[in-house]
């Protein structure tokens, strides 16, 4: 991951418009979440990501159906907290406490910024840290909303299976992911329908081959029979699709 945004870094626009990938590179480097992504961070989520903000929505009422007394939220890979401001929307009580996650300093200091004055700090931690680092603890809900993709596959049953030991009886995993159709057909619709939705959120063809491009190396999307299957050896009993939009899907595990 080499983009800091300078060198060959494009723009952050007026007031969090994202234009990172505006204009025309001579190299388009691997992506980065750097300062300039974390200043239009919100806009360029909810431009690329079909149905970003229903989920994140969801995942509020998901977690007011699930959530025990007396547990931690992770948030892994965590952005700049959407996830858990949206939880904490719906989850009043107290003894619930929130432990956001992020190997991105330059996010986590944004998130930190959304957070405060929000989420009451005595039950908030924010942690710059591998989501392959961390110990997970008496967990209600463990939230990897599109952070498995960047991790390396060879990886991802290690950590599932390590979230799922963390998880407390009846506690729940909500895994949201770019996925790949697995049937080539199938892979060409998607990718047609997900490069007509950022055309019509205002990105050029430029912007949207420049990203692809610079993406490519680091984001790798699974099949989501590949996501159940893997839930499922990772010691998940139950887990079940609950979201999709064009290949973006969020899937429910519970332990
Ligand atoms: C949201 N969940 O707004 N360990 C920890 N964090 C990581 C790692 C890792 N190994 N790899 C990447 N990240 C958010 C959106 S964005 C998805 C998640 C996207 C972090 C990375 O720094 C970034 O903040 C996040 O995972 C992925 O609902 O932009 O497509």
């Amino acid at each position: 991951m080499a983009n800091r945004g300078g060198e060959d870094g494009g723009q952050g626009g007026p007031s969090g418009v994202d234009e990172v990938y505006a204009d025309k590179r001579s190299r388009v480097v691997d992506f980065a979440f750097d300062d300039q992504v974390a200043a239009v961070f919100p806009d360029m989520i909810r431009r690329s990501v079909p149905g970003y903000e229903t989920l994140v929505a969801l995942c509020g009422v998901i977690a007011e159906r699930y959530l025990q007394p007396d547990c931690n939220v992770y948030d892994l890979g965590c952005s700049l907290g959407a996830a858990m401001l949206s939880i904490h929307g719906r989850i009043a009580d107290p003894s619930v406490r929130f432990i956001g996650v992020d190997n991105s300093e330059s996010m986590l200091r944004q998130c930190r910024r959304n957070l405060s004055g929000v989420i009451d700090s005595a039950r908030l931690r924010l942690v710059c840290r591998d989501a392959r680092e961390v110990a997970v603890r008496d967990a209600g809900l463990v939230v990897l909303n599109f952070t498995l993709q960047f991790i390396d596959p060879a990886d991802r049953l290690d950590l599932l299976r390590r979230i799922h030991a963390g998880l407390k009886t009846g506690g729940i995993l909500i895994l949201s992911e770019k996925t790949r159709a697995e049937d080539g057909g199938e892979a060409g619709v998607q990718q047609a329908l997900h490069d007509q939705f950022k055309a019509a959120n205002g990105y050029s063809d430029l912007e949207i081959a420049q990203k692809r491009a610079a993406l490519e190396k680091v984001m790798t999307p699974d099949g989501a029979a590949t996501h159940l299957a893997r839930l499922r050896q990772a010691g998940f009993g139950q887990a079940v699709q609950w979201f999709q939009a064009f290949d973006f899907r969020s899937f429910l595990a519970r332990k």
